[in-house]
This record gives structure tokens, sequence and C-alpha cells, in this order.
């Protein structure tokens, strides 16, 4: 029998259609009958839906399929800024003490799976020098411009042409974050400099010149965009507007829609809601823009501390 694949993903009640629409693509791109172990950090999702999850997982893969709700504890001391509320973001950091493999999948719950990503672990594996694999940063993919615009002492020595990441989707060489102490590196990175992208930035500065490139299809974001290439691997819902939101553009939801489908929750419809509509009208994108290149301009963080 072969190994089981590891995952990782996390989140909290506020992004349930997420992780449902994640975990049901998953289970729908993985081979009938795969064996894996699927770790989720737990802020709080409904106990009925985590059941429900689970036995589609095992239905489709049989027992060999596991999907483990784990409680997401914050280290008590710890001031890294929390994302909109959430400290569920920094999650991944926590890879080492979740998961004893030594590569797993890390994905954040607005996604959607289109491919079967476990060719992926076997590259990885293949070349255990990469402490990570991730794809380019979408509309921003500069890290002169992403960390340089925070700390001039980080990007020193940067090249236009160096990529910054997003950790969105991530294969992670485990057995390397331990060696290196990728957690407790990160965590105090995010505390000393209060990053707009919070772990993401810690991830790319921490990493920076050692992260293998994945390809763009393999973390295509819809962030304030909403075509879908026809060979896209995984779909990122990034940014503010989600699926699930009111008003979300019908064709880029579509994905997200089927996949809550086959994970049993067919017929699916958002909910009302006016203030999401307004932010999903097609105003907002260039509105967004404006706003994005003005922080840009002046330097402004975006972020407080707790
Ligand atoms: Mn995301």
């Amino acid at each position: 029998m072969t190994a089981p694949l590891s995952f990782l993903t996390s989140g909290d009640a506020g992004v349930t259609w997420g992780l449902i629409a994640a975990v049901g693509s998953l289970v729908e791109v993985l081979p009938a009958g795969t064996p894996f172990n699927l770790t989720v950090l737990d802020g709080g999702f409904p106990a009925h839906v985590c059941a429900r999850l689970a036995d589609h997982a095992s239905r489709r893969h049989g027992s060999a399929a596991r999907l483990q709700f784990v409680p997401f504890r914050w280290p008590p001391h710890c001031r890294a800024p929390a994302l909109e509320g959430s400290l569920l973001t920094y999650a991944r950091l926590f890879v080492a003490d979740h998961i004893e493999d030594d590569f797993c999948v890390y994905f954040d719950t607005d996604i959607v799976f289109l491919e079967n990503p476990a060719p992926l672990l076997d590259t990885a594996r293949a070349q255990p020098v990469h402490p990570v694999w991730a794809a380019p940063n979408y509309p921003d993919a500069r890290f002169q411009h992403q960390i340089g615009r925070q700390s001039a002492v980080l990007a020193a020595g940067t090249t236009p042409d160096e990529l910054y990441f997003n950790a969105g989707f991530l294969v992670i060489n485990i057995a390397e974050w331990r060696r290196r102490g990728a957690l407790h590196t990160c965590l105090a990175l995010a505390e000393q400099h209060q990053f707009i992208s919070h772990d993401q930035d810690a991830l790319n500065v921490f990493f920076r010149r050692e992260w293998a490139r994945l390809p763009s299809r393999w973390n295509h974001q819809l962030y304030e965009r909403h075509d879908i290439p026809a060979d896209a691997a995984l779909l990122h819902y990034s940014g503010r507007n989600k699926p699930w939101h009111c008003g979300y553009p019908a064709a880029a939801r579509q994905p997200f829609v089927d996949a809550l489908a086959v994970a049993g929750w067919p017929g699916w419809r958002a909910k009302l809601n006016v203030r999401q509509y307004l932010r999903n009208s097609p105003l907002r994108p260039l509105l967004a823009r404006t706003r994005y290149s003005l922080r840009k301009a002046v330097g402004l963080s975006g972020t407080k501390p707790r």
C-alpha cells in the first residue's frame, strides 16, 4: 500500500462554505481510493459540517481517507497582527506540530481544486533542497515592492525581477521547516514587522531565494479578475470578495458551486446581503486598484497591532 498523502488547511466558521468547496473539490480530484490525511486547524467550524465532510471523503476513498479537525491554539504571548480579526492565517506555520509526514500540501479555504495535486508532492520529494514550493503572487509578484514598501532592510539586495510568492497554496517540505525553525522565526518576523500580508510576508522573507516556483496555473488568483484559463489546476478566490458572497460574478463562482454540489450541498445560493452585493459591483475593482496604488505610494501598512 502506498503511504497516505498529507494535506493541511485552516479556518473558522466565517469560511465554512469555502472549507466545504475546498475539501469537496480535493476529494473529487484525487483518484478514488486514494489514502490521505487531511488536517484541518479548526477555529470553530460547525460540527455537523465536519462530520458530513469526513463521511463524504470516506465514501469516495474508503477508510484510508481521514479528516482530522484540530483546535487551533495561538501562542499566548505572540503579538503578530491578525488578518481582519482572525489569527487563522498563521495556522500554516504550525504545520510541523500537526503533521508527521515530511511533505504536505497546504491550501487556503478560498480555493477550488481542478486537478489532482499529488504529482506536485512527488516533484517536491525529488528535490528536497527546497523548503517550500509556491506560485508567484498576483497582481504584484515583485519582492522589491511587496517587502520593500515595508522595510528597506528586509528588501536589501533585491533585484527588480526577484519574485514574491502567494501562500494560499503551498507544497511544504516539513522536514526542512522543522530543521530551520520556520515557525518561531516567521512568528518573530511578523511580530517585529507587523506585516501587511502577515505570515505570507514573513514566509517570503524567511525563504527568500530558496523557495521553488510552481506554475501559476497551480494558484490562479481570482483577485479582481474573473477569467478562468483552460489549463487552471487550482482556483484561488484571493482578496476580500469571496464566491460565497452575494453578488459574486456567476461564471467565476461556478466551479465553487460545483464543488459544493459534489461535497453534498447541491442547489446552493448566496444569501442576500446588500453590503456584499455593492462590494461586488463592477465599479469596485477600479476603486480598489486606486486605493491599492495610493497605499503603496504612501507606504501605509494597513495593519494594526491587536
Ligand atoms: Mn486565500
